[in-house]
């Protein structure tokens, strides 16, 4: 047989395995009785058939069973209970004694202190103090600016006198023979007089052409000796006058 025959021969065997299936040498003494001497040689495997039917389900494994884990976390309280039924009545007790309590010291001290209050305030009606309902007006007989009047008053629990009335304004006036301050200015608006609150007045005795805010920064004022008011500076000194409230 010429060389080329057979390649040619051969190059056939291998088309017919990668199209169908591989060729064995009995089939090819079948399908090829004229070339029975030169049996073919095995071809290459052929490509993967398609997936098959799904089969039936198996039976369940039989592993090894794990450990049981840690307990878990403690629940919410539940709701309160209904109350329980009232338990049964008990024996009558035995009568008490009467004691008499004698007053304490603490109560005979107070006592004392009260008594020694009252006549402390009877002396003082009868020097300085000037009382006008339940305001008492009480001049510590010095001269100060109207700062240290501040001060002073507020140390002793009292305010600056300051008349609501012609009454108190008479009883402020008798405490002193001078001129004495009164918690009244117009430092925050110029010309618009107001309490130590900040609460426009209901009462004034000015004096005549007063208020005049002569002198630069007359910003407070004093009642004078007649019980007329002017204002004067703040700094300048007059009598303090405090005013306690009983
Ligand atoms: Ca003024
Ligand atoms: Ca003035």
């Amino acid at each position: 047989m010429p060389p080329f025959l057979f390649v040619l021969l051969l190059l056939l065997s291998v088309i017919q395995v990668t199209d169908s299936e591989t060729v064995t040498s009995e089939d090819v003494q079948k399908t090829c009785p004229a070339i029975a001497c030169c049996p073919g040689l095995n071809g290459f495997p052929g490509k993967d058939g398609r997936d098959g039917a799904k089969g039936e389900k198996g039976e369940p494994g039989e592993g090894l069973r794990g450990s049981q884990g840690p307990p878990g976390k403690m629940g919410p309280p539940g709701a309160p209970g209904a109350p329980g039924a009232p338990g049964a009545k008990g024996p009558k007790g035995d009568p008490g004694k009467t004691i008499e309590c004698a007053p304490s010291s603490t109560d005979s001290e107070i006592a004392s202190l009260r008594s020694e209050l009252e006549r402390i305030k009877n002396w003082l009606y009868f020097s300085l103090v000037k009382k006008v309902g339940k305001k008492l007006f009480l001049s510590s007989g010095e001269k100060m600016s109207f700062d240290k009047v501040k001060a002073l008053c507020a140390r002793v629990q009292a305010s600056v006198a300051t008349p609501r009335n012609a009454e108190e304004n008479q009883a402020i006036r008798s405490t002193t023979t001078e001129a004495a301050f009164l918690g009244i200015t117009d430092e925050v608006n110029e010309g618009q007089f107001v309490d130590m609150k900040g609460a426009s007045l209901s009462y004034t005795n000015w004096n005549e052409y007063e208020p005049n805010n002569a002198n630069p920064g007359e910003d407070c004022v004093v009642i004078l000796s007649d019980g007329k008011w002017n204002d004067i500076p703040c700094s300048r000194s007059f009598m303090a006058v405090c005013e306690f409230t009983v």
